[in-house]
């Protein structure tokens, strides 16, 4: 099979992008920690570590997982209910990649410094704004193909369940839709405007607003999407059923209904937002915990299904008899350890009172880096090992790196994260260059914790460099095979049947009036309050 035949062509050059922004960002990241914990790296100095922070967050968050979401969506698209609109797709990936290069371009110009985020008054050049943009101009059309892929097969299939991966993937369609639409009213009214020099001033305030309103659905736009592979692939891969068929719809369709109408909880120290409004969001943040409690009841009750199937009785014995070594199953079930941290630090941060002890410290880079950072970026890790043979149609190179690459990083994150939340809890900010804060004594108490996160920091780097190797050698040089197929967990309660929880449309309406509801008031007060916006800032 020549690269130019391969049906898989789409997918695999989504995953090409995602993998090199993911090993840049890594390079990134290594650096990061070193100086944090005050290493003499070469070059160091502030406006690289702000260049670098700013390019790692936007790599790995933005466009790591964007261009993998896109890559698995197809896959599994193609793989259940055939893919329609190819031509589209690959305008909107070119699209999407001439709007990366262009932002990357732009941060490491040293003209768009702002994090992330980028919060106003911090201002990026023009460049910045457009290119991201234009990376969610593409991931539309990505939706468009989704949803005209599904469309046609409802069609001829007029009263079945849609099959459960890309009922999951359907889910991240519609959370990106609604979440998106924030982000371009931040970016068409403010930002570009802003940054073009056509409006002299922007209101931070309102800004974060936006921003929080795209902000938080984009972690499930992150998450949804592994966990269609926990629930989907996970338990055959294990050997064992998915425990229900149901309940997973039921929790895909519970992260479209909440996960918009919870901004707030990254704005609990805004002023401008009344504490009603925030508590509100409190509130909507603790219902979207629920499908996650669901998620670890059922892969966890699926795992155990698999371990019973290989003949174990005891109570706890059929872990033993779980694939350990198979970097698809370790990846993801490291991964879900992780996430009980994360999640519970989750719950932490959306406690309304609880959150001024944690907010802009070091907890938040460890809250983030459990759950993006690993219960995400882990799972795609384990995919890309599971999938590149099925869509490259080559063996997997050395796998034995593949076995042990999973476990340094959860390791690796462990030491990178755990004492980022102690530290935090002591008072460190976040998204500091000096670490020893122009000798403040109660900073030299952070340090052995910044050295302890930087030794973290540097097993995570071996990790991604692993994983690199293997993906890198078996694109290139994997023998070649044929006929692994991408298959799926079939339910324990046998065929599912078509009913509420596949009716799409119900569900996005009811989370748009959510969405109304929660936001329509407190963000008409913001525009009516006298307002006091801000000139543009640059750091240096
Ligand atoms: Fe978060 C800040 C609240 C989940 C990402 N979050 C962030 C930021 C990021 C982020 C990037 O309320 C920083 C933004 C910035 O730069 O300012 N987060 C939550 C809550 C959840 C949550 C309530 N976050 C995520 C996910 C993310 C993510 C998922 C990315 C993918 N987060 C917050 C809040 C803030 C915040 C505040 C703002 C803080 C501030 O002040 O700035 C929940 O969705 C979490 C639900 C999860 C659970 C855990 C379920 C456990 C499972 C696995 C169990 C495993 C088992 C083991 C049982 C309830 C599913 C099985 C073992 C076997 C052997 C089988
Ligand atoms: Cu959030």
């Amino acid at each position: 099979m020549s690269a130019t035949k391969n049906p898989h062509r789409l997918e695999i050059s989504h995953f090409a992008v995602a993998v090199t922004a993911f090993a840049l960002a890594s390079v990134l990241a290594v650096l990061q920690a070193l100086v944090r914990a005050d290493v003499a790296v070469p070059m160091k100095s502030e406006s690289l570590y702000y260049i670098s922070v700013t390019a790692h967050g936007v790599l790995m968050a933005l466009v790591f997982t964007t261009f993998f979401i896109m890559g698995l969506g197809y896959c599994f698209a193609r793989a259940t209910v055939g893919l329609e609109w190819t031509r589209v797709a690959w305008v909107s990936f070119w699209i999407a990649l001439a709007g990366t290069l262009m932002t990357t371009a732009s941060i490491l110009s040293g003209k768009s410094t702002v994090l992330y985020t980028f919060y106003p008054p911090l201002q990026a050049h023009w460049t910045f704004y457009v290119g991201a943009t234009l990376l969610v101009v593409g991931s539309w059309g990505f939706c468009a193909v989704m949803i005209r892929s599904y469309l046609a097969w409802r069609r001829s299939h007029r009263a079945e369940p849609v099959p459960l991966a890309m009922h999951g993937m359907l889910a991240t369609v519609a959370i990106w839709l609604l979440a998106t639409a924030g982000l371009a009213v931040e970016m068409l009214t403010m930002l570009i405007p802003w940054s073009l020099g056509m409006i002299e001033r922007v209101d931070p305030a309102i800004a974060r607003t936006w921003f929080w309103w795209f902000g938080h659905p984009l972690t499930y736009f992150w998450l949804v999407p592994a966990y269609v592979v926990w629930y989907t692939v996970l338990p055959k891969h294990a050997g064992g059923r998915l425990f229900s068929d149901k309940l997973t719809r039921v929790v895909f369709m519970m992260f479209i209904l909440f996960s918009t109408p919870v901004g707030f909880h990254h704005q609990f120290s805004d002023p401008g937002i009344s504490s009603s409004w925030k508590l509100l969001h409190t509130l909507t943040t603790y219902a979207i915990l629920f499908p996650s409690f669901v998620t670890a009841f059922t892969v966890t009750a699926s795992l155990e299904v698999a371990g019973r199937m290989k003949g174990k009785k005891g109570l706890f014995d059929w872990i033993g008899a779980l694939p350990w070594r198979d970097p698809l199953f370790s990846s993801v079930v490291l991964a879900m350890l992780t996430f009980g941290i994360g999640g519970f630090g989750g719950a932490i941060n959306a406690a309304y009172a609880m959150n001024t002890m944690v907010h802009n410290t070091a907890w938040i880079q460890g809250h983030f880096h459990l759950t993006v950072g690993t219960a995400v970026a882990l799972t795609f890790m384990g995919v890309t090992y599971w999938l590149l043979p099925r869509v490259l149609g080559r063996e997997l190179r050395f796998a034995p790196l593949a076995a042990v690459q999973p476990y340094l990083w959860f390791f690796g994150m462990m030491l990178f994260s755990i004492p980022s939340h102690i530290v935090g809890l002591m008072g460190m900010p976040r998204r500091i260059y000096t670490a020893e804060l122009f000798g403040s004594p109660v900073a030299r108490t952070w340090q052995p914790f910044s050295t302890a996160s930087a030794v973290g920091g540097v097993i995570l780097f071996v990790s991604a460099m692993l994983y690199i190797v293997v993906v890198a050698a078996t694109a290139l040089w994997g023998r070649r095979v044929n006929g692994q197929t991408i298959e799926f967990s079939e339910p324990l309660e046998g065929a599912p049947e078509y009913g509420l929880w596949d009716r799409f449309a119900i569900w996005a309406t009811l989370a748009v009036v959510l969405i109304v509801l929660a936001y329509a008031v407190p963000i008409s007060h913001l525009y009516m309050m006298e307002r006091f916006p801000s000139l543009p800032q640059m750091p240096f």
